[in-house]
């Protein structure tokens, strides 16, 4: 039997990435759940929309109805989550609207999945903002909740909702602690793609001699455990599937003949995972590696809110230039609440899941910037 996949945030960087995988790795059927809206935006996903094992499907996640109505016509095998409103910056913007999605969604997917279809497995996507305030580095599983943010309250909230679930119900439920993950599939509000579509926009401009558009940022000092995506939906999948990747558990049960499709008595071995490569950046220094790989040089100049990131004098004068600003700082930028620093322990993951990340810091900045190079905005 062909397990059947329902995908909130579907069109989403993560949700994108996590169809691509399970079309070339599983022979799932997979269900993208889309909010109707009057204009839906399917750039992401365009290219599984004529795939037969793919199947749109309207709901919203602050909509139990809709949530209980599909889990009911589908009959999931695996609900995955990916659905929030995911910019923290905007959570001070929009507080009732996001913990409606990020905290009330969750509570609507495990009733559902609790009245509906209690051996569905349900995967939620929490958060290393969860982390907030840091106490120590790098991150690990017992590192307290200290959010810094509405979006990361959200998270904490749906988090626990996810634990008494499990644990009071028996359902195969499981929080992937995912630390920042981006891509060529990510949302132009997000820091890493601002820079990436900034840089690639100032290369055509000096190309085309052109005046150069600075690309104006807030905290320039954060510092990011920074993957990509597409090597964290590997992740997710193996934490929902754990007593295949998780050889202990593997002997356990499914050598001995003790897999059955009531998953009562695998949930107390359930464990949540962390996602993260172990490395921390700063915005800055991807702000540098990008330049770097649009072969703009340049450099740092200022303090606080007058820094700036120049580009050489050469240059200047090489593409008779009207300005020398990439990058400069504008407060409108700046949260309320910062979260200075994350940096994750993934080190259970990797051992028990087998799984870990491919793609390096490096090689996701080069690769965003490329892609926006060659793939130029109209
Ligand atoms: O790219 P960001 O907006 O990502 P952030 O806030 O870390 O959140 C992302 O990762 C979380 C996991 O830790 C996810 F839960 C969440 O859904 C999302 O995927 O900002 C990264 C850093 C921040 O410190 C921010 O203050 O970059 C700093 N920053 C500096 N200038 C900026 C900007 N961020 C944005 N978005 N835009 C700026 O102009």
């Amino acid at each position: 039997m062909k397990k059947v996949v329902l995908i909130t945030g579907f069109t989403g960087m993560d949700g994108a990435n996590l169809t691509e995988y399970l079309l070339k790795n599983t022979e799932c059927e997979i269900y993208g759940m889309v909010r109707r809206s009057a204009n839906p935006n399917f750039k992401n996903v365009k290219e599984f929309l004529d795939n037969s094992r793919v199947k749109i499907v309207y709901g919203d996640l602050i909509d139990l109805i809709s949530i209980k109505n599909l889990v009911e016509k589908i009959q999931p095998d695996y609900l995955i989550n990916l659905g929030a409103n995911s910019f923290v910056g905007c959570s001070w913007d929009m507080p009732i609207q996001v913990f409606e999605t990020n905290t009330l969604g969750v509570l609507y997917c495990l009733e559902a999945i609790k009245s509906v279809k209690p051996n569905c497995r349900f995967y939620q996507a929490s958060s290393s903002e969860q982390f907030g305030d840091v106490l120590y580095s790098p991150q690990d599983i017992k590192h307290e909740w200290r959010p810094r943010s509405i979006y990361g309250c959200s998270k904490c909230s749906s988090h626990y909702l996810v634990k008494v679930y499990k644990e009071s119900y028996g359902l195969y439920a499981v929080c992937g602690i995912l630390f920042n993950h981006d891509g060529i599939k990510r949302g132009p509000e997000f820091v890493t793609q601002k820079i990436a579509l900034g840089v690639a926009n100032i290369h055509n401009q000096i190309s085309k001699k052109q005046p150069i558009t600075p690309i104006k940022l807030g905290n320039l000092d954060a510092k990011r455990d920074w993957s990509d995506s597409e090597d964290f939906v590997d992740g997710i999948w193996r934490m929902l599937n754990q007593e295949e990747f998780n050889q202990q558990l593997k002997e356990k049960y499914i050598s001995k003949n003790f897999y059955t499709e009531n998953i009562g008595w695998l949930f107390k071995e359930i464990k949540d995972y962390i996602l993260a490569s172990g490395e921390t950046h700063s915005v800055k220094e991807f702000i540098e590696l990008a330049f770097k790989e649009a072969n703009i040089e340049g450099y740092w100049e200022g303090k606080g809110i007058n820094e700036k990131y120049l580009i050489s004098n050469y240059l200047i004068e090489e593409h008779n230039l009207n300005s020398n600003i990439l990058v400069e700082v504008d407060p409108k930028f700046f949260r309320p609440a910062e979260v200075n620093i994350l940096c994750g322990d993934s080190t259970p993951a990797r051992k028990e899941l087998n799984w870990q990340p491919k793609v390096s810091f490096q090689e996701l900045v080069k690769k965003m910037v490329r892609h926006n190079i060659n793939n130029p905005q109209v």
